[in-house]
């Protein structure tokens, strides 16, 4: 596991999250104009997947249940040596008793599923917990409910000999400044880390998926790209182990080119004892779904926008990339 956990932060290489539920692609398909059918998604997927040349940029993929029960979706990536992750989370609900606060549910049965996704073929799996900030919240009853899922998660998935891509995702929506966004992040992670200790994970053998120390989306005050790298770093130093093999961030509604420059930066201030990368869904696949809307004609080009994300977020990871790369 610890293997694998480093292949997947290998220098250049990063993750793309493909794992978006049934409903949620469906709602990205509609925002872009895409006229949604049974099987969009998979056409999507197929023609993604079969791009040239990605495994030099991209070390996994994070499939959903639908996409994964899809052997030769699996083997187009699994032949170009990619290797392939689940997505075991079963969403979010609301939180009884606790307004605007969600918890992700999908504990029960996790043994049974992650056996099965082990049988064809995964290698790491991934559960996102989500939290909200806004007037009163999160509260500490949140944050409980939350950290102790994903570290019953990462148990688990470790038990089954899958890396286990712990996601705790602070969301960008609302009117918070950067410092409550800041705050909020510490005290997630803390609250990770000391309950991944207590279920006794195997730090060395999982991964962290965190946001960006970021601005609220609606907050008047907007940070500057060097403010929000800064602050990420920061949170991070003061609350990840050195153990973890590596950090690999979520966009979170940032643009392709801003999730980008965030990670650049950061490999470019350095002085951290992971590797900084990415596990993008929106900032990798976003702008190749535009261009694909969802006819054949496209396909090529399609593939041409993915590669072109996956590189430059390549180049991100040791700071090697610059906006002005961009078209
Ligand atoms: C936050 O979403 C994760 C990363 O995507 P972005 O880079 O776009 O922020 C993503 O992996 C997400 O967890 C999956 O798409 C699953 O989402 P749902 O809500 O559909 O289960």
């Amino acid at each position: 596991m610890e293997e694998i956990a480093k292949a997947l932060v290998a220098p250049g290489k990063g993750i793309w999250a493909a794992d978006a539920s049934p409903k949620t692609i469906m709602k990205r398909f509609q925002e872009v104009g895409i006229q949604t059918g049974e099987n969009t998604n998979k056409r999507f997927r197929e023609t993604l997947f079969a791009t040239d040349g990605l495994e030099n940029y991209i070390s996994g993929v994070i499939l959903n249940d639908e996409i994964i029960r899809e052997e030769r979706l699996r083997n187009l990536l699994t032949n170009k040596g990619i290797l392939i992750g689940i997505k075991v989370d079963k969403g979010t609900v609301d939180l009884e008793n606790f307004p605007g606060e969600k918890i992700t549910e999908g504990l029960d049965g996790l043994r049974e599923r992650l056996a099965e996704y082990k049988g064809i073929g995964a290698k790491f799996t991934k559960w996102r917990a989500v939290i909200t900030i806004g007037e009163n919240i999160p509260t500490h009853v949140c944050i409980g409910l939350n950290v102790e899922a994903l570290a019953r998660f990462a148990a688990l998935s470790q038990e089954a000999g899958l890396v286990p891509v712990v996601e705790p995702e602070v969301l960008m929506d609302g009117k918070h400044t950067i410092d409550e966004g800041e705050k909020v992040t510490f005290k997630v992670l803390s609250n990770v880390f000391t309950e991944l200790a207590e279920h006794k994970v195997n730090l060395s053998q999982m991964l962290l998926k965190p946001n960006f120390v970021h601005h609220g989306k609606d907050c008047l005050k907007r940070a500057s790209d060097e403010k929000i790298a800064q602050r990420t770093l920061k949170v991070l130093k003061e609350t990840v182990s050195p153990q973890v093999p590596g950090i690999v961030f979520l966009s979170g509604g940032d643009s392709a080119i801003e999730a980008t420059k965030h990670v650049d930066r950061m490999n470019e201030i350095g002085g951290v004892p992971w590797p900084i990368a990415f596990s993008f869904e929106r900032a990798l696949e976003g702008p190749a779904m535009i261009v694909w809307g969802g006819k054949d004609e496209n396909i090529e080009a399609a593939r041409q926008v993915l590669l072109d994300r996956a590189k430059k977020n390549s180049l991100a990871r040791s700071g090697s990339y610059s906006e002005s790369m961009e078209g």
